[in-house]
């Protein structure tokens, strides 16, 4: 077969908590977290080889209903080939993976924490990999003394850290190494966000990210790989599959002048069905006080959080009789302002409230 089709996917990370919102918000996303991966499971029906590329359970003791589900839908699909490279958070030995490799049928191959590679002859394909035997792994899994066939496909699943210099406690793989060992594909697991679909010399490897986000730290589009895999070229495309969107964004509000055009501008911003974080930045000339639960009480999306890190016009120049170091800044700052055009007074003035937050002992906040 010249071409095979695959899907690629890795850290699921099931059976993780999720502790960003009110109880029942975190059994919805707990729930379509579970969802989202079983639909990509639903999406293997036509795939000739589907790559696991590790930390699909959160950890190694994942409850066995998440196992079963895996395994069911691992069952309903006998002519696909299932691969699974264990991370670091749901290593080989692990009850788990113990349970998968127990019950999971033929077509479910978890790979041992010895490199090895196994050989579908029908698809002229050979899939190589290896599996975390524990949490940590300093020496890479990827022996180097079994080259590829170039008479097969070959494909690489495995959880690693890409570096060149081998020192990683994930284990560390180098790309010049795979890329010469032969592979035409390599599926990686580890890293939660997509990397690209990247390419060097003829092989072509990628992180997809995580397939639903479970935090500000996973923002933007998530999802797994699929396309068609040949020999020194591979045709993936990203399918963003999450069910919602972490969006974590600065809102200038200095040309906002009352409450409700703020308000306004927050509830335009939104989407229902995603999670957002806006801070605002800029000089505040709406009042003093910017009630952020307020604001996000008129904001109609799954969850908002709003933080104010804006700045107002402050009164520098009753300071300036100050006998102190306040006093000293104080003058420094007006005269500075007075010879400011308006863009450098905004940043006048806010470097001003971060020099007087440090003179009153305060925390500065956010850096913006
Ligand atoms: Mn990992």
């Amino acid at each position: 077969m010249d071409k095979i089709r695959i899907l690629h996917t890795a850290d699921m990370h099931l059976g993780a908590s999720v502790s960003n919102f009110d109880y029942e918000k975190n059994n919805i996303r707990k729930i379509e977290i579970e969802q989202t991966a079983m639909l990509i499971f639903d999406k293997c029906t036509d795939v000739d080889v589907v790559l696991l590329a590790g930390d699909i359970f959160d950890s190694g003791n994942c409850s066995e209903r998440i196992a079963e589900m895996i395994i069911q839908k691992v069952c309903n699909l006998k002519n696909v080939h299932f691969f699974l490279a264990c991370g670091n958070h749901d290593p080989y030995n692990s009850t788990i993976i113990r349970y998968i490799r127990k019950n999971a049928p033929d077509n479910f191959h978890v790979f041992t924490p010895d490199f090895q590679y196994i050989t579908l002859e029908q698809l002229g394909v050979r899939v190589y990999g290896a599996s975390f035997e524990s949490n940590y792994c300093e020496k890479s899994l990827v022996d180097v003394k079994i080259p590829c066939d170039s008479e097969y496909i070959n494909l690489l699943c495995i959880h690693c850290e890409l570096t060149e210099n081998g020192k990683s406690i994930y284990n560390p793989v180098s790309l010049s190494k795979i890329e010469l060992l032969g592979f035409d594909y390599a599926a990686l697991g580890h890293v939660h966000s997509f990397s690209g679909i990247k390419r060097t010399g003829t092989l072509t490897y990628a992180y997809p990210g995580v397939h639903e986000p479970n935090g500000f730290d996973e923002c933007g589009k998530k999802g797994y790989l699929s396309g068609f895999v040949s020999k020194g070229f591979a045709d993936l495309t990203f399918i963003n599959c999450a069910k919602r969107e972490y969006v974590d964004d600065y809102i200038d509000i200095s040309d906002i002048i009352t409450l409700s055009s703020l308000v306004r501008a927050v509830s335009e911003k939104v989407t229902d069905a995603n999670i957002f974080r806006y801070t605002f930045t800029g000089l505040n000339r709406i009042g003093a006080d910017i009630n952020c639960d307020f604001i996000s009480s008129y904001a109609n999306c799954f969850y908002i959080s709003l933080v104010d890190a804006s700045y107002i016009e402050e009164d520098f120049a009753s300071l300036c009789d100050d006998i102190s170091l306040k006093g000293l800044c104080a003058r420094e700052i007006v005269n500075k302002l007075e010879n400011a055009g308006p863009d450098e007074k905004k940043n006048i003035l806010k470097a001003g409230r971060m020099l007087f937050n440090i003179l009153e002992g305060k925390e500065d906040g956010v850096d913006y």
